[in-house]
């Protein structure tokens, strides 16, 4: 290994990890225990946990069940935990990540409360100097950012923002000791995933909930449930099998088989296959229904109808149900699915108010609340929950520069663009766990963040066992899997919804599909082939 260095205070690490998730952990696991590298962690917060540490706002909870949304690389792991629900809270998934970092003795090899301010690959040394906010200075071969895709926040901005005079929170950065909204007047801007499971509960504490909501969703009931031990020991019994099916499948999660077209069954039978995915729950309805829905818009309008009639089934005040229902040429399911557990119940308290901001726009912030067009509303407390500057926001906070002093925002200018979205060309040895143009968010997480821990470890010790400086994604490599990236999204509906799978929620971000929709598992087959065939696509000096 080159151990020149031009910082000699700089210490000499072979890997340096930035987060301490799900990612930061297994790539840690993988590199110091299986391959014997000298490896150092950088994280922010005060303990293990990544996503699931920042986001304990009331509510919130995994929408993949429990024994999927979970390490498999481990089986005695898997079979030592015990989980109590079918999909765990925020806090027991936290539980669980601290226990692993526990169980491999991770956390030693991790700086807590510490943030990288640069990154930055040096040329005379083929190596990265990474500094951090406490003024250390490292000098890493490999620089693997595990930062998340969804850890950056949108907070938007409005006039005269900063007159409140009220206690404003944002669900991705929560008071780890809670917050008591006893007897509160509280507003929420946002009604995604993360609002849907937030409005419920904080509306059985307020005295007052005021939802504001711009758009409208398809969202579909979680269907949640206590899981005894037997249960839990019966899922576990079969284990191999559950995980084969996870690999092998589109999602990481054995979804019920889609079926044909939505346009080729009857509407009554249509309807009962719906019926049947919303009783079973979470994204059964998104991803287990037809084959056509989220490429067909008259198919997909078929799936819409069938949740806004729940919708108004659900919602007593008919001008209230309308409100919620999204209009039709809404598509649905090209928006993330939020799950939901009474969420539109909710509206039917009289505590809790729903206010149309398309119709009336929020033109100003007060001292004691915010005026829309129409009217003042006041509160004490404002929760943002408006969502994430997804994939990139994350990066470019780190300042990463790569060959010749580029920044990575300057290489992505005109939007994300990855090898493999492992690799972006002009960045040697760097890495991006689940980064974009990967399946990362639409895979099971867990299992999307082992297939690239694992792929990047092999290629560590590939470049290592034979003595190589760098590898590097070739510009070409990078053009060729954004058009492959493209040409599969654009076949479907997706690009056309301004969601943050295109950057389109954050005003002034390149609309790039940032999500590979060809499927986990022939994803992993084509990462495999560039692995057996040397690393084709890369150069490597
Ligand atoms: O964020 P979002 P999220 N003025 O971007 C609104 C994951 N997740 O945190 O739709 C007014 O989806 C915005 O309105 P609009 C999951 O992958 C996982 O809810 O842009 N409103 C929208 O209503 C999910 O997809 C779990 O018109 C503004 C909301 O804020 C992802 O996180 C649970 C606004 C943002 O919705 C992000 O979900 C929860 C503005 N200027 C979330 N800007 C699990 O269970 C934004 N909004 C694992």
């Amino acid at each position: 290994m080159n151990q020149q260095n031009k910082t000699p205070s700089s210490q000499q690490v072979d890997a340096l990890i930035v987060g301490a998730g799900f990612a930061g952990l297994y790539m840690l696991h993988l590199l110091r225990d299986k391959l014997g590298l000298k490896v150092a962690t950088i994280e922010s917060a005060s303990g293990v946990g990544g996503t699931w540490y920042w986001n304990n706002y009331p509510g919130a909870r995994c929408d993949i069940a429990s024994h999927h949304y979970s390490f498999s690389f481990s089986k005695e792991l898997q079979q030592e935990w015990v989980w109590s629900e079918k999909y765990a809270a925020q806090d027991e998934i936290l539980r669980y990540l601290e226990y692993v970092a526990k169980r491999f003795d991770l956390s030693k090899d991790i700086q807590f409360n510490c943030r990288v301010k640069s990154a930055a690959f040096d040329e005379s040394s083929d190596r990265w100097l990474v500094t951090t906010d406490r003024g250390e200075r490292y000098s890493a071969k490999y620089f693997i950012p595990a930062v998340g895709t969804l850890s950056s926040a949108n907070i938007p901005v409005f006039k005269d923002q900063e007159s409140f005079q009220g206690d404003t929170y944002f669900t991705g950065n929560w008071p780890n000791e809670g917050v008591d909204f006893k007897g509160k007047r509280v507003a929420i801007i946002g009604t995604g995933a993360t609002a849907i499971q937030v409005i419920p509960e904080v509306a059985k504490q307020a005295a007052h909930l005021t939802v504001f909501q711009r758009t409208p969703n398809y969202a579909a009931p979680l269907q949640n449930e206590v899981l005894t031990e037997a249960e839990d020991q019966q899922l576990k019994a079969n284990y191999d099998q559950l995980r084969e099916a996870s690999w092998n499948s589109f999602a990481g999660v054995p979804f019920p088989k889609l079926k044909g077209s939505a346009l080729d069954d009857t509407q009554e039978q249509r309807l009962a296959h719906y019926e049947e995915l919303w009783q079973d729950g979470g994204f059964s309805l998104w991803i287990g229904s037809y084959q056509d829905i989220l490429y067909d818009k008259a198919a997909n309008e078929t799936l819409a109808d069938f949740i806004r009639t729940k919708i108004r089934q659900r919602v007593h005040d008919p001008k209230i149900a309308e409100m919620l229902c999204p209009p039709k040429g809404q598509t649905y399911g090209t928006k993330r699915q939020p799950c939901e557990t009474g969420y539109f119940e909710t509206y039917n308290r009289d505590n809790v108010t729903l206010v149309d901001i398309k119709r009336s726009a929020i033109k100003e912030f007060t001292s004691t609340g915010l005026r829309t067009s129409d009217q003042h509303y006041e509160f004490d407390s404002l929760i943002y929950a408006t969502g994430y500057d997804a994939f990139t926001g994350s990066l470019f906070k780190m300042d990463i520069t790569g060959r010749g002093g580029l920044p990575l925002q300057s290489h992505w200018a005109k939007g994300a663009r990855t090898y493999l979205g492992l690799s972006a060309a002009g960045f040697p040895n760097m890495f991006t766990i689940t980064g974009p143009q990967s399946p990362s968010v639409l895979f099971n997480m867990p299992l999307a963040i082992e297939m690239h821990c694992e792929w990047i470890a092999d290629c560590i010790a590939y470049i290592n066992g034979r003595g190589l400086a760098t590898i590097e994604a070739q510009a070409t490599s990078e053009d060729d899997w954004l058009a492959e990236t493209k040409q599969i999204a654009d076949a479907t509906l997706l690009p056309e919804a301004s969601s943050w799978y295109m950057g389109a929620n954050i005003p002034g971000k390149p609309r790039v599909f940032l999500v590979y929709l060809g499927g986990g598992q022939q994803y992993k087959e084509i990462i495999e082939k560039v692995a057996a065939d040397d690393y084709s696509g890369f150069r490597l000096s």
